[in-house]
């Protein structure tokens, strides 16, 4: 029998369904072992961009929209905030569509009172890029390069460009790579700073993390392309990471159970698809 642990909670990012990369079975065997009061969808669940330039939708992957179109039939919030590979969303904020509603972002209250931003995180994708330069001149030109990316973002919509790619310069940029997560959460904590919140609860780079980033909770969901994490609240408000690294056996039917376990805060860089 399968044991069902129970949160107020889950927040789930990056899974990239659509993608070759995306470990679906891996989540649908992490949703039939953990429920939720309300589950937080963080962006870029589905890889428009990659199903723009070829179909590839497997089995596994109506099975991830279909457990949880059961979940929010049976009573489950279920929210969807888009990111950039599901910008296709952000089209229809307010909408509902199946008992799911989407949103650009949120205002997550926990049980304990602390309140956390919840957001994909491409919206800084500039400021992160030219992070260091900003810091030097000071918040006007923050200001500026938020409204910039939003900008870049339509007009790329409008012509139906590709969008600009965090891993690939990542990758290209090998030195400034190394200094990016830092860059991505110091812009991302500075932003729930300004709005005034305890948190922030973000995905986008891939990289699983619970941290106090200058006085800001600072959360990351991860991913389902390579690590396998969620970020679960518990009914006190508190926060923590899970990882899914229960092996599944393709061939046969059975699983070899593992303990979800917390997620270390080891240093990589962001995955392939961020
Ligand atoms: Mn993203």
């Amino acid at each position: 029998m399968t044991n069902v642990r129970r949160f107020k909670t889950l927040f789930i990012s990056d899974v990239h369904l659509g993608s070759k990369a995306a470990k679906a079975e891996f989540l649908i065997d992490f949703l039939r072992h953990h429920e939720a009061e309300t589950i937080v969808l963080v962006g870029d669940i589905v890889d428009g961009w990659r199903l723009k330039r070829s179909w590839y939708w497997p089995q596994n992957c109506n099975d991830v929209v279909q457990k949880l179109l059961r979940q929010a039939r049976k009573g489950t919030r279920i929210v969807y905030i888009p990111g950039n590979h599901d910008e296709f969303l952000r089209a229809f904020p307010g909408m509902h569509f199946g008992g799911i509603e989407v949103a650009q972002s949120i205002i997550h209250e926990a049980a304990d009172g602390r309140r956390y931003l919840v957001i994909h995180g491409d919206e800084f994708d500039v400021v992160v890029r030219h992070a260091r330069v900003l810091a030097y001149l000071g918040d006007w030109a923050y200001d500026l390069a938020i409204l910039i990316n939003r900008g870049l973002n339509a007009m790329r919509r409008q012509f139906g460009m590709p969008y600009w790619s965090f891993s690939a310069w990542a990758k290209l940029q090998v030195k400034q790579a190394v200094n990016f997560i830092g860059d991505f959460q110091r812009v991302v904590a500075q932003e729930a700073r300004q709005r005034g919140v305890d948190g922030v609860i973000c995905g986008h780079i891939h990289h699983a993390v619970i941290e106090d980033v200058d006085g800001v909770v600072y959360i990351n969901t991860g991913d389902w392309v390579e690590s396998c994490t969620a970020v679960a609240e518990d009914f006190d408000g508190n926060m923590q990471l899970l990882r899914w690294s229960r092996t599944i056996h393709m061939g046969g039917n059975e699983i070899m159970p593992e303990e979800a376990k917390p997620y270390g805060t080891e240093n990589r860089l962001p995955a392939e698809a961020a």
